[in-house]
Order: structure tokens, then sequence, then C-alpha cells
């Protein structure tokens, strides 16, 4: 009985996100639109008082109360005292039928930073209180506008550097991994039925035969657990970018490097040895691959002590490095730690300053030859690059690839899944299965937000900026 009543528990749990509607009480308001000066900037207000909220501020033709969902109208906001703060358009949006499933007003005022700035003050003061960041996403998910992997979606789309990224966001946005998720689920929920039916009627058991159906079956929802897993280094790249180290000795024109391949002068370059002391990130969009690229402090031995720091943060860089650039000065003599490298694919070696004359250290060495200076040799270097980044099957091609959350969640889905094979292998009594599935079950949940939602909620929508 008191596992049924259990079970129970856990089913009702699963309803939360999603398929029942919450209303959150507060009426909520923020700047929709990035801090600075634009032509126009959005006021958004969410919740049960938003449209109270607009009649207050709101002077026009008609008030906003009477206004059809969805249609802009032309009029005034004005401060407590009736004082003008803009002119501005402003349209109602009757829940369910907003972004945030709640009644939602959005105020299109004039872009200035003060401006935008009272006319929230007025929203406030008209009884909203200012949003956190990504709240108004985070209240789409409580109202079921979307699952948990499609507000994730919201934020990638927002940061997507490259085409590719944009669209994987957008497919996540539309449900397609929810989908796949959601296959997932019903697969564990149908196998957990049978397991179930077996323990509320111990004295059938599990037949030999069905026992070799429902093993199958849990072996082909591992794979695709698997499958998706197996993204999970795309999903990096296309969020993160392919991680890109530069290093070398000092003065071998790593900084020039980065500079020219970001096309502006980000790095101090300068003569001076062991000028750059900390690694310094950019990204950069070579052919539709985003790539994170990494300079750093140069290898010598230093007495100093940043610059020591420094160089143990490169040896760091270099150990989670996609793929590593390993560049000397050709009209220097080689560094000693040119002979012991080992090169397993992943490192390109560069002689720069080639419009020097040559060390005759390096006579006969294999390497591509460029010049930060004059610019030889970059467009080979480009090329060379997303030549290694897609032999390492590291170029972004599947559009469906998860994030570090949802790979979390996957593994211990896995996991649990793998202990019911065993107890199913081993023909342990059902429920023990029956606690790996539901374990298993829960874990796939969690990456739609369908089960108990509040502890991964604050770490998903605190990522987001606010007004979104
Ligand atoms: N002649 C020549 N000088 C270069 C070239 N690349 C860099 N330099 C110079 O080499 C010095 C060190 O460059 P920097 O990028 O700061 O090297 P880092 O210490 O490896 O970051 C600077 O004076 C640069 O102007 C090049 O291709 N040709
Ligand atoms: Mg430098």
């Amino acid at each position: 009985m008191h596992r049924r009543a259990e079970r129970d528990s856990e089913r009702s749990r699963d309803l939360i996100a999603g398929e029942q509607p919450i209303t959150v009480g507060e009426t909520i308001a923020a700047i929709s639109t990035p801090a600075g000066e634009g032509a126009i900037a959005l006021v958004r207000i969410s919740g049960v008082n938003a449209v109270h909220v607009a009649n207050k501020i709101f002077r026009g033709k008609e008030k906003p109360s009477r206004f059809a969902s969805h249609v802009q109208h032309f009029g005034e906001i004005v401060d407590a005292s009736e004082r003008l703060v803009d002119q501005v358009m402003l349209s109602i949006h009757q829940a369910p039928t907003s972004y945030t499933g709640e009644d939602l007003v959005e105020i299109s005022c004039h872009g200035g930073v003060l401006v935008s700035a009272n006319v929230l003050e007025a929203c406030l003061r008209a009884g909203a209180r200012a949003a956190r960041p990504g709240e108004f996403t985070e209240r789409a998910f409580l109202n079921g506008k979307m699952d948990l992997t499609q507000a994730e979606a919201v934020i990638d789309l927002i940061r997507a550097k490259t085409d590719l990224a944009l669209r994987s966001a957008t497919e996540q946005l539309e449900g397609r991994l929810g989908e796949k998720i959601g296959k997932i689920r019903c697969e564990f929920i149908s196998l957990l039925a049978h397991i179930n039916a077996s323990i509320d009627f111990p004295e059938e058991g599990i037949a030999p035969d069905e026992g070799e159906k429902l093993l199958a079956r849990l072996d082909s929802v591992c794979e695709e657990i698997g499958a998706l897993l197996a993204t999970a280094d795309q999903g990096r790249i296309l969020r993160e970018g392919v991680r890109v180290v530069i290093y070398g000795a000092t003065n071998a024109g790593k900084s020039s490097l980065l500079n020219q391949l970001l096309g502006y002068e980000r790095v101090i370059v300068s003569e001076t040895h062991g000028t750059t002391r900390d690694t310094i990130e950019e990204m950069i969009n070579l052919r539709g691959v985003p790539i994170r690229l990494l300079d750093t402090a140069g290898l010598r031995t230093s007495t100093s002590n940043v610059e020591r720091e420094g160089i143990a943060r490169t040896e760091k860089s270099l150990q989670t490095a996609d793929l590593r650039l390993h560049i000397a000065d050709r009209n220097a003599s080689r560094p000693s730690h040119f002979d012991k490298r080992a090169d397993n694919g992943s490192e390109i070696v560069l002689l720069n300053k080639s419009d020097l004359p040559e060390h005759h250290d390096w006579k006969h060495f294999e390497a591509l030859r460029i010049s930060c200076a004059t610019g030889e040799g970059l467009p080979d270097l480009e090329k060379e690059i997303l030549a290694r980044i897609t032999k390492q099957n590291l170029k972004p091609e599947s559009t469906v690839a998860i994030n570090t959350r949802h790979r979390d969640c996957l593994r211990r889905a896995l996991e649990s899944c793998n202990r019911a094979r065993m107890a199913m292998r081993d023909r342990l009594t059902p429920e023990y299965i029956a606690v790996d599935l539901n374990e298993a079950l829960c874990a796939v949940g969690e990456v739609i937000g369908a089960v108990d939602v509040e502890q991964i909620l604050d770490s998903v929508f605190g990522q987001f900026c606010i007004g979104k």
C-alpha cells in the first residue's frame, strides 16, 4: 500500500511542470531591451495585475482594460502626479495567449536610458515588482508554455554566435529535444506499468518471454539515451566554441597571432618578454565554426610569482584544449620544449616571423611558416585549423545537442537504467527493477522539468538577462 501511495505522489509531482497552469501571485515588470540608447525600448509587465497597472499609468483614447488583445494603441505614460513620462505604444496580451501565459502588457517607449527607466519606475509605483533575471521565461515554463529545454534554448538563442548555433537553439526552442526526451519518458512509464503490474499481482510474476521483451526494450531506450549523450561535445562546441590554445616561448608572437585571427588589437603586443601574464580568451567565428581562442603566458623559467602563476594557467589550458597552436620565433634559436613534444593530431606547429631570416636551428624543420607582421601564411593556418577540427569530429553538425545540465541528468538516467537491466538479468524481484526505473524516469524528467523542479529552476533561469 505504502509503495503504491509513494508512486502516486510521484506521478502527481510529474504533473507540476507543463501540464497544470500555475498562477504566480505577483505582477512583475522589467525593461526587456538591452541597456543603452536605442530608437525604442520595450518594457514588459506580466501577472494578474498587469492590465490594472497599465490602467493606472496609461492615458489614451481608451483604458488598456478595454483594448482588444494583441493590438497596439498610442498614448502617454504618466507618473504619480500625472506628469508626462513618455509617448508610447502599448498593447495587452491576454492570458493564456502571451509569452508568459499570464496577462502581459508591452510598452514600446523611446529608447533613452532615462526614459525607459522612468517608464519602468511608473510601473513599479503602480504596483508591479521588478523582475528577476529570466523571470518572464520562468513563468512561461511554469505556465506550461514551454518545457525546460525550450526555456534554455531562449538563452542559447540570445547568446548564439554562429548560424549553426542559432539554428540549433531555434530547433530546441521548437521542442525537438523535448520531443525526444518525451518519447524516452513514455517508454519508461510503459515499462514501469508492466513491472508494477507484476508487483501488484505477484502470483503471476514476469513471464520469461515477457522478461526478454522488456529487456530488449530497455536496451533500446539505453541506446537512445546514449545517442543523446554523444551530442554533448557538439553542444559544448555550439555553445562555447572549439577551444584553441596558443602557446610557446615568450616573444614568439602569440599575442600578435590572437590579434591577427581576431582582426583587431585585443592584446598588448610588445618586445618585452613575459608581457602576457594571464590567459586571454576571445571568440571568433571561423567559417561558421565558433572558436574560443586562448592567448597564454609564454613558457620560460621565471622568478616572478605572477608570471609563474600565468605559466601554471597556460599548462592548465593546454590540458583542456581541443587544439593547440604551438608557436615559435623562427628568427631565434629552437627552445628545448620543441624536442619533447608529442603530437596526437591536435597540435599545429607554427614558425612565426617568416619575414625575418631563419635561425639555422629550424633548417628542414617541418612547420607552417607564418608572419603576423605581414599576414603571410595566415589563410593557410585558418584552413589547417578547420581541417583539424573536421578530422577530430569537433565540427558541429547535429542541431540537436545537449548542454551540461542535460548531460548530467541523462548520465544518471543511464546508470539507473543499467542497474535495472542487471536486476532484470539476475531475475531479481520486480520491486528492485521498479526502483531503478523510477530513478531513471525522474532523471530524464529533469531534462524537460517534468519533476520536482524547484531546485533546478534557479540554476537555469539565473543565467538569463532581466526582462527575458
Ligand atoms: N618581424 C616580426 N615581428 C613580429 C611578428 N610577430 C610578432 N612580432 C613581434 O614580436 C614581439 C613579440 O610579440 P608578441 O605577440 O607580444 O609575442 P608573445 O610574447 O608571444 O605574445 C613584438 O615586438 C611583435 O611586434 C612577425 O611576424 N614578424
Ligand atoms: Mg603575449
